[in-house]
């Protein structure tokens, strides 16, 4: 019996323990194939191969320091972005992912529906980081590229110049 409290008592430390890590819940978006599945599974050290279009969503839990932070991807495809709003609610920050070897057309929409999510009341002050994947492709815009798509709509704090580049402030 002793024993039995012993073990009570060290599942009550765990459980208090694991109450203290602050939770965040950020949102993943973008468009079809812009790469948010590859980067998640990178992200939290999975495979990156035989990754499929996301149909639904796709959540990934990353554990930091004193902090979980909960990414929820959802798909970019036309099918899938009506129900992007339905999700808004409670999001603590937005990961935008682009594909930096796409086309202007690709990135111009890119831009228009970024402009759309972030219009949201939903969202209101809450940051958004921008994210260029597919930057080992030999076809992929720099980083000044990139920016001049995003700069002429958004007011944005550049936050580094390869992967990430701006944060909404
Ligand atoms: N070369 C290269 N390919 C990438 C990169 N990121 C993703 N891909 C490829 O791009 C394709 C689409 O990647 P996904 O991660 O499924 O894209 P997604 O944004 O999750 O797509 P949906 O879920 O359909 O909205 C896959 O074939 C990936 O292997 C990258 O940085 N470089
Ligand atoms: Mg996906």
């Amino acid at each position: 019996m002793p024993k039995l409290f012993d073990n009570m008592q060290i599942g009550f430390v765990a459980c208090r323990i694991g109450m203290r890590k602050d939770q965040y819940q950020v949102l993943c978006l973008g468009l079809q194939g812009s790469g948010k599945t590859t980067a998640l599974a990178s992200l939290v050290g999975e495979s990156v191969t035989d990754i499929e279009p996301t149909t639904g969503f796709n959540i990934k839990t990353l554990p930091l320091k004193d902090t979980v932070v909960d990414i929820k991807e959802l798909g970019g495809s036309d099918k899938v972005r009506p129900f992007w709003s339905k999700y808004f609610e409670g999001q603590h920050g937005l990961l935008y992912v682009i594909d930096a070897a796409s086309d202007d057309n690709v990135l111009k929409e890119a831009v228009k529906i970024l402009q759309g999510v972030i219009s949201s009341s939903l969202l209101r002050g809450i940051p958004c980081v921008i994210l260029a994947t597919h930057q080992d492709l030999e076809n992929s815009r720099s980083p000044q590229e990139i920016a001049q798509f995003f700069e002429r709509d958004f007011a944005w704090q550049k936050m580094a110049s390869s992967y990430v580049w701006f944060s909404r402030s």
